[in-house]
């Protein structure tokens, strides 16, 4: 009422007194306005009423590109179930493909709300940003054609693929210590250097190394090392504790009402299920 009253008074004649009425009330709106930009955007998002998420382009089955340019694969629909518990449609999730070490650094930096693609939680990573709760966890795996590469051992001056920032990038660095890691941004470019032989092997998450063993079918999975203690979250900017939170809910919502196991079902057919991320009676 007060200030609707003022702004009439920009269309009638100022007097000193409601002049200065209206500059008090502006300076009052001012000092209320972050409560209500609160109000209007609960989780804190960059656009308040869509989700810019950050993904990769080439993790199927986690997160991939289709022929016709939309994002698809677990990961995405998992979030896009989430976000349609949050009040978001599908057209109000708007993913767009990085590589993958740009991923977190883009979350903090302002560039997305989210980062989503297999994206596994550990100490290092929650010092810039942070991961709500996990939602996979699986293996990470080594790619090759050469089916003597079965042991870490094997491993041992061979030029192995990792794509730069990933577990695997850590992983290769203290456990295959005699290996030649040969550092990529992205999985296609690893696995075009595999294909013509100028890396013996590339190392990726399991499930994805499986896919691209049926792209390219002299492409076989030759060992595995278990990821459970990093499972994969969504990743938020640090300190937006509404957006997690909500997110935390509803992933639990999701995973109770089986929502979790369909889309693992379908995306990951025949592998294990954590029992934790099932319905728990
Ligand atoms: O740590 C695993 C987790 O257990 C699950 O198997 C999904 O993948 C991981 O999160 C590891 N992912 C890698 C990482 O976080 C690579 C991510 C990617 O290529 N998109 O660095």
């Amino acid at each position: 009422m007060e200030n609707s009253m003022k702004i009439t008074n920009l269309f009638g004649k100022f007097t000193r007194r409601s002049y200065l009425a209206m500059m008090s009330g502006l300076v009052v709106s001012c000092l209320v306005a972050p409560a209500n930009a609160a109000d209007d955007n609960p989780y804190g998002l960059l656009d308040t009423d869509s989700i810019m998420v950050g993904t990769m382009s080439d993790a199927k089955p986690y997160a991939f590109v289709t022929a016709d340019g939309t994002f698809s694969g677990f990961d995405v629909e998992f979030f896009q179930n989430i976000a349609k518990r949050l009040g978001f449609e599908k057209d109000q999730v708007t993913f767009v493909g990085q590589d993958f070490a740009a991923l977190i650094p883009s979350v903090v930096n302002g560039r997305f709300d989210v980062a989503v693609g297999a994206i596994g939680t550990t100490a290092q990573r929650q010092k810039v940003a942070d991961f709500t709760d996990g939602y996979l966890a699986g293996f990470l795996s080594v790619l090759s054609s050469d089916e003597s590469l079965s042991t870490i051992e094997a491993l041992d001056d061979k030029r192995l693929g990792i794509v730069q920032g990933t577990l695997q990038d850590d992983y290769a660095q203290k456990h295959f210590p005699k290996a030649q890691l040969v550092r990529f941004p992205d999985n296609n470019s690893a696995v075009a250097a595999l294909n013509n032989g100028m890396v013996d092997a590339h190392f990726l998450d399991f499930e994805a190394a499986k896919q691209f063993g049926k792209n390219y079918p002299g492409l076989k999975v030759m060992q595995n090392f278990a990821s459970f203690d990093a499972p994969a979250g969504f990743v938020v900017r640090k300190g937006n504790s509404r957006l997690l939170d909500a997110l935390n809910e509803k992933i639990h919502e999701a995973m109770q009402d089986g929502t979790w196991k369909e889309l693992h079902s379908k995306w990951f057919p025949g592998s294990p299920m954590p029992k934790q991320y099932l319905p728990q009676n």
